[in-house]
């Protein structure tokens, strides 16, 4: 789907039948170069790792996050926010979130997730337990750059496995059945329900980056997404640790 054929109606329903939206070219070209100049700038050409060497391992998923909206980070800068303010006040996406998640619904602070080359990708997860089908959070992905089989980095994502329960347990990376591959553009928007089985392949282009502006319906806590379910392990980020073995 592309942004020619936008009709909220049809988006939403298809978000709740299949737990996944793609949409490409949702935002235009010069504010994506806005937006990925701000993230080549802030990461450089060889960030450090912050998440504990432990989750590194284990998790298979090889991540660098920033919060560039949160004041709170050492790093905040209000132009740099601003940035990523006006990409999440794009009315399209506002109205499209408000009819998938209803009324009151809220954001959480956006995070850049950069991949170094030849890393990993992120194993097979879903970013909050799916015991309770009420309470999880909206990934809203934007893509500031195209990214093709050659480039690795793509995401991947299960149908309709947002109504499937826990993620069994299995090989971190595995190409499941039913599988979808989503090679995003510049531009494109990913709409990706906590409680889908989702992973990113391989990095193999020099650096890999995504922009997670996370959301949740009324009444949701905000660490919704504090535990991650991965195919080996429940994480807590919080306390960095590993709080069920699987
Ligand atoms: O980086 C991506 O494309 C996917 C990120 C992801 O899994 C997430 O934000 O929860
Ligand atoms: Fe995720």
């Amino acid at each position: 789907m592309n942004s020619d054929n936008f009709d909220p109606r049809s988006l939403v329903r298809s978000f709740w039948e299949q737990g996944y939206l793609v949409i490409h070219d949702f935002f235009p070209e010069h504010v994506m170069a806005e937006a990925d100049r701000e993230i080549r700038s802030y990461f450089g050409d060889d960030p450090a790792y912050r998440h504990e060497e432990a989750f590194l391992a284990r998790s298979k998923t090889e991540v660098i996050p920033w919060f560039p909206q949160n004041p709170e980070m050492p790093d905040y800068l209000p132009e740099v926010a601003g940035v990523f303010d006006s990409l999440e006040q794009d009315s399209r996406l506002v109205d499209l979130t408000g009819a998938i998640l209803g009324d009151a619904w809220s954001p959480l602070y956006s995070m850049v997730m950069f991949s170094r080359k030849g890393t990993v990708g992120q194993a097979w997860h879903q970013d909050c337990p799916p015991e309770d089908s009420s309470r999880f959070n909206l990934n809203r992905l934007v893509y500031t750059r195209s990214l093709s089989p050659d480039d690795g980095g793509e995401v991947v994502v299960i149908p309709c496995s947002h109504r499937k329960g826990m993620l069994p347990t299995g090989e971190t990376h595995e190409d499941l059945e039913n599988q979808v591959v989503i090679s995003p553009r510049v531009g494109t928007l990913v709409m990706l329900h906590g409680h889908t089985w989702h992973r990113v392949t391989p990095i193999k282009s020099d650096f890999r980056f995504s922009t997670n502006f996370r959301a949740c319906p009324q009444g949701t806590p905000e660490n919704i997404t504090d535990i991650c379910v991965y195919r080996n392990m429940l994480y807590r980020f919080s306390t960095a640790e590993v709080i069920e073995e699987r």
